[in-house]
C-alpha cells in the first residue's frame, strides 16, 4: 500500500487566495451580493477550501450534481458519492446571474469566500433523496434536511477562499489536510488508519481501534466529526473531552486525535465513501468501516434504512478508486469469562458475552445507576455523567394550562413553596399575569400575540431548565400546537410536565374573582378565553387537576408525586 498517494495523481486542492489577492478581493466585496451561510454550508465550505473535499474546487454545478446523484461520479468521471451544493432561497437566486461573484459570509457577517457563480439550477430533491439516501422518508435526518430545510435553488461555481471559518474551541486539535499530512510525515507515519466517530468512545471502540491498527500495522488517527452529526447526539464539547481522555490509554506515540468539521448526512453506504475520500485527503491510508457506518437510525416501522454491512460492501467495490483501504470491523463484545473484548464471532460456546446498548447506557445515566468498568473507562463515564446528570439533578418545567380563574396561579404558588422547601434547585414562577407585566407588556390576546407570549415563556423556561433550575409556568396557553412547540423546546434539556387545570368553565365563571367573565359576557372584553375565544384542552397532559374536587394543597401534592415518579425529585 503506497503511503501519501496524492488524490487522483494530482495535488491536494487549496482554495485560499494568497494574502494580496485576498485583500484585493475583500476591497471589492461591497459590489458583490452577499449570502449568509447556514451552519451546514459553513462546514462544507471549510472542507472545500482546505482541500478535504479534493478534487472539488467549489460548490457543484448542475452537471456534477446530476451525475453524482445518478452515478456517484463527477462530470469528469471521478468517483464522488454525495452532492456538495450551495442551496439558497428562490428570492436570492433570482437576483444572481451566471458569471457574477457573490460574497459568502458567516453569521457575524465575516466574508469567508467569494463564489464565482457559473451555474444556477433547481434540483429535484425527491430524486436526490431516493438516489443518494435510498428513501424519501422524512424519518431519515438527511432526507428531512433536504426536503424541509434546504433552499430550493443551488448556485454552483469556483470558490476563492478569503479566510477559514473561526473556531474558538479546541484549536489545538484542529488540522487542515496539509497540516495533518505534515504531522504524519514528520512522525514517520507511513500507514495511518482513521477511525470515524460521532459518539463518545467506550472500551469496545478502544479495543477495536487498537486491534484494527495492529492488524494493518498502522498508526491510528482518531478523527471524530465535530461539524454536524445526527440531531440528538452528544454535543461535541463533551465528546472531545472524552476523546482526549481515551487518547491517554493508547500506547504512547501511536495515536493522534484531530477534529473533523464535517457536516454528516447520515447517508450510510454513500457517506462511507465520502468518509474514505476525506480521510485519504487528510493523508490516511486506511479507514475503519464498521457495522451500519453513518447509519441514520430506523424508519417509521422501526426497520433500519440500510443493511448492517451495505457500507462495507459499497466501500469494498470502490476501494481501488478511492485510494484508501477499508478495515472492516466486526462488533466486539466483552467476554466475562476471559475478562476481555473479542470479536463477536470469536465467542466460544458456553462463554458469557456482555454488551450494553446505547439505550440502556442512557437509561442508567438518567437514573444515576452504576455503569460497569468493563463498558467504559471511569474518566469517560464521569465526563458523561457531568453532561447528563441523573434526572434528580436535571432542571425541569412544570407547565400549567387552563382557563382564567381555573386555579393555575394558586396551585403554581403552592407548588413553588413546596419545591422551595425541598430546596435542591432554584425555582422561578412565570405566572400569566406577571409575564404579561414584565415580558409581554405590549401584547394583547389575538392568536398571534398569545402564541408569542407562550413562546417567550417557553424560551425563558427552557433556559432555566437547561441551567438545571425549576421553571413553573402558569399561562392560559389555549393552543395545543403552541404548547407542543414549548414541550419540544424544553424536553431535550430536562423534564417537562404539563398540568391541565381542568376546572369547568361554569365554575371558573361562577368564581369570577377578577370580574372578567362578567365583562366578557357583556362584550366589554373581547376574545376572552372560554367565552369568545377558543381553549383547546390537552389530550395527554402528565397531570390533570379539577379544582372543584381538590384543594390547592392537595393539587400541588399530586404534582410532586408525579415528579417523584418521573425521577425528578426524590
Ligand atoms: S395566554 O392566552 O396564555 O397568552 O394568556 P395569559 O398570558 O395567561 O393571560 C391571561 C390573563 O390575562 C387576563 N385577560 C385575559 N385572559 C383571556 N382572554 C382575554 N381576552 C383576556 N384579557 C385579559 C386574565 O386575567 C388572565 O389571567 P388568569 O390568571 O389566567 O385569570
Amino acid at each position: 500500500m503506497g503511503a501519501f498517494k496524492e488524490p487522483h495523481g494530482g495535488k491536494l486542492i487549496d482554495l485560499y487566495l494568497f494574502e494580496r489577492e485576498a485583500e484585493q478581493e475583500k476591497a471589492r466585496l461591497a459590489d458583490y451580493p452577499s449570502w449568509d451561510l447556514t451552519p451546514r454550508q459553513i462546514c462544507d465550505l471549510e472542507l472545500l477550501l482546505c482541500g478535504a473535499f479534493s478534487p472539488l474546487e467549489g460548490f457543484m454545478g448542475r452537471d456534477d450534481y446530476e451525475r453524482v446523484v445518478e452515478e456517484m461520479r463527477l462530470s469528469s468521471g471521478i468517483l464522488w458519492p454525495i452532492p456538495i451544493t450551495l442551496d439558497v432561497s428562490r428570492d436570492f437566486a433570482e437576483t444572481i446571474e451566471a458569471g457574477q461573484r457573490i460574497a459568502l459570509r458567516d453569521p457575524e457577517g465575516v466574508p469567508l469566500a467569494v463564489l464565482e457563480v457559473s451555474d444556477r439550477f433547481t434540483p429535484d430533491r425527491r430524486r436526490e433523496a431516493l438516489s443518494v439516501y435510498g428513501t424519501e422518508s422524512p424519518h431519515h435526518p438527511g432526507v428531512r434536511y433536504l426536503l424541509e430545510t434546504a433552499g430550493p435553488v443551488c448556485l454552483g461555481g469556483r470558490l476563492l477562499g478569503l479566510e477559514p471559518p473561526v473556531h474558538y474551541d479546541f484549536k489545538h486539535l484542529r488540522d487542515t489536510p496539509q497540516e495533518l499530512r505534515g504531522r504524519f510525515r514528520k512522525l514517520g507515519w507511513r500507514r495511518v488508519v482513521a477511525f470515524q466517530t460521532r459518539n463518545p468512545m467506550h472500551r469496545a471502540h478502544y479495543e477495536l481501534t487498537f486491534r484494527a491498527a495492529r492488524e494493518v500495522e498502522a498508526n491510528l488517527l482518531l478523527h471524530p466529526v465535530v461539524g454536524m452529526t445526527k440531531p440528538g447526539d452528544v454535543d461535541h464539547f463533551t465528546r472531545v473531552r472524552c476523546y482526549e481522555k481515551i487518547l491517554r490509554h493508547y500506547p504512547e506515540q501511536t495515536t493522534l486525535l484531530s477534529l473533523l468539521p464535517l457536516a454528516m448526512r447520515m447517508a450510510g453506504p454513500r457517506e462511507a465513501l465520502l468518509h474514505g475520500i476525506v480521510r485519504r485527503n487528510y493523508g490516511c491510508t486506511h479507514l475503519i468501516v464498521g457495522r451500519d457506518h453513518a447509519g441514520p437510525g430506523n424508519d417509521a416501522n422501526g426497520d433500519p434504512f440500510y443493511g448492517p454491512y451495505d457500507a462495507q460492501e459499497l466501500f469494498a467495490a470502490h476501494q481501488e478508486e478511492l485510494g484508501i483501504s477499508m478495515v472492516p470491523f466486526r462488533n466486539v463484545v466483552y467476554v466475562q469469562d476471559r475478562a476481555q473484548y473479542v470479536p463477536e464471532d470469536e465467542v466460544r460456546p458456553g462463554e458469557t458475552a456482555l454488551s450494553l446498548s446505547g439505550t440502556e447506557f442512557r437509561r442508567r445515566l438518567a437514573e444515576g445507576l452504576e455503569i460497569p468498568d468493563w463498558f467504559s473507562f471511569p474518566e469517560i463515564i464521569e465526563e458523561l455523567q457531568r453532561t447528563y446528570p441523573p434526572r434528580y439533578r436535571q432542571g425541569f418545567t412544570v407547565f400549567f394550562t387552563g382557563l382564567s380563574g381555573s386555579g393555575k396561579s394558586t396551585i403554581a404558588n403552592a407548588l413553588m413553596v413546596k419545591l422551595m422547601e425541598i430546596g435542591t434547585r432554584p425555582v422561578t414562577l412565570l405566572d400569566g399575569d406577571l409575564v404579561r407585566k414584565h415580558l409581554s407588556s405590549e401584547l394583547g390576546f389575538s392568536r398571534e400575540h398569545r402564541d408569542l407570549n407562550i413562546l417567550r415563556i417557553g424560551y425563558v423556561a427552557s433556559e432555566i431548565t437547561k441551567h438545571r433550575g425549576i421553571a413553573i409556568c402558569a399561562p392560559i396557553a389555549p393552543y395545543a400546537e403552541t404548547r407542543r412547540r414549548v414541550r419540544e423546546m424544553i424536553e431535550p434539556l430536562g423534564g417537562f410536565v404539563e398540568v391541565h387545570v381542568a376546572t369547568p368553565l361554569e365554575i371558573c365563571e361562577r368564581r369570577d374573582r377578577k370580574g372578567l367573565y362578567a365583562k366578557a359576557r357583556a362584550g366589554v372584553i373581547k376574545n376572552f378565553t372560554g367565552i369568545s375565544d377558543p381553549y383547546e384542552a390537552p389530550e395527554n397532559p402528565e397531570v390533570r387537576i379539577d379544582t372543584t374536587q381538590l384543594t390547592p394543597d392537595l393539587a400541588a401534592h399530586r404534582i410532586l408525586v408525579k415528579l417523584e415518579a418521573m425521577g425528578f425529585i426524590r
